[in-house]
């Protein structure tokens, strides 16, 4: 039992050497890493279509899936430049995959849409600047009860889908409690992929977290 927590705890404590190298890299290369996290459907792919353009500087995006091309396929589509990786089954990306699939790229915003899921990806890091969570209106406001590791450690929320507020029991003032309880300071914007509400202040809001400091 104790082999496999050490082992358990290797692998952690060697993941997180790798992560902080590839983290001063990437500022030393002008690049400003946002790790995107949440489940399938979320709205991931849809905000990011809507969030890239606002930004003043050229952005990458590595999509990660268990299988399938498609948002990268959608990305491109934009002209936006994007690559995939695929993990046939592994629930969250690791840094050697990001830095092995990364071409040249230099002063500006990448983005990396990992594994839907809400436990793995919020354990591993990958040398992001920071963690974007985006969970919605219709999965019910109990989630940061449920699911605290991910809301812990966000620095940024995007509460998607909020044109369906109407339509689903969602009651923010609860969501929004149980975020604070376990994170006091990551902002909870609201946002609609549809229709772009809300990605204007999202957009500033990493701005100025990345220190780039012109729109
Ligand atoms: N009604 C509504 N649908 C949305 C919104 N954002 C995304 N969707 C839809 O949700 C589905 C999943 O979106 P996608 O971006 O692929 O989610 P991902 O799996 O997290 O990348 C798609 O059909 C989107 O059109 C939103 O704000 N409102
Ligand atoms: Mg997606």
């Amino acid at each position: 039992m104790s082999t496999k927590v050490d082992i358990y705890e290797n692998v952690l404590n060697q993941n997180e050497r790798l992560a902080g190298e590839f983290n001063q890299k990437l500022s030393g290369d002008g690049v400003f890493f946002i790790n995107i996290l949440w489940s399938p459907g979320a709205g991931k792919t849809t905000c990011l279509l809507n969030l890239i353009p606002l930004l003043p500087q050229q952005s990458f995006v590595i999509e990660g899936d268990i299988e399938s091309d498609i948002d990268t396929v959608k990305m491109r589509d934009s002209g936006i430049p994007a690559v995939q990786i695929n993990t046939e089954g592994a629930c969250h990306l690791e840094t050697p995959q990001i830095t092995s699939i990364l071409p040249e790229f230099k002063e500006g915003f990448l983005f990396v849409e990992n594994i839907g899921n809400l436990v793995c990806p919020a354990e591993f890091l990958i040398g992001e600047h920071i963690k974007l969570l985006i969970p919605t209106v219709v999965e019910g406001s109990d989630k940061p009860y449920k699911y605290p590791l991910a809301f812990e450690k966000a620095d940024l929320i995007l509460l998607n889908k909020i044109d369906l507020l109407p339509y689903v029991d969602f009651d923010i003032d609860y969501f929004s409690a149980g975020v604070r309880r376990l994170n006091p300071d990551a902002p909870i914007l609201q946002v609609c992929g549809k229709t772009g509400q809300g990605f204007r202040e999202a957009a500033e809001w990493i701005l100025e977290r990345s220190g780039k400091k012109y729109l």
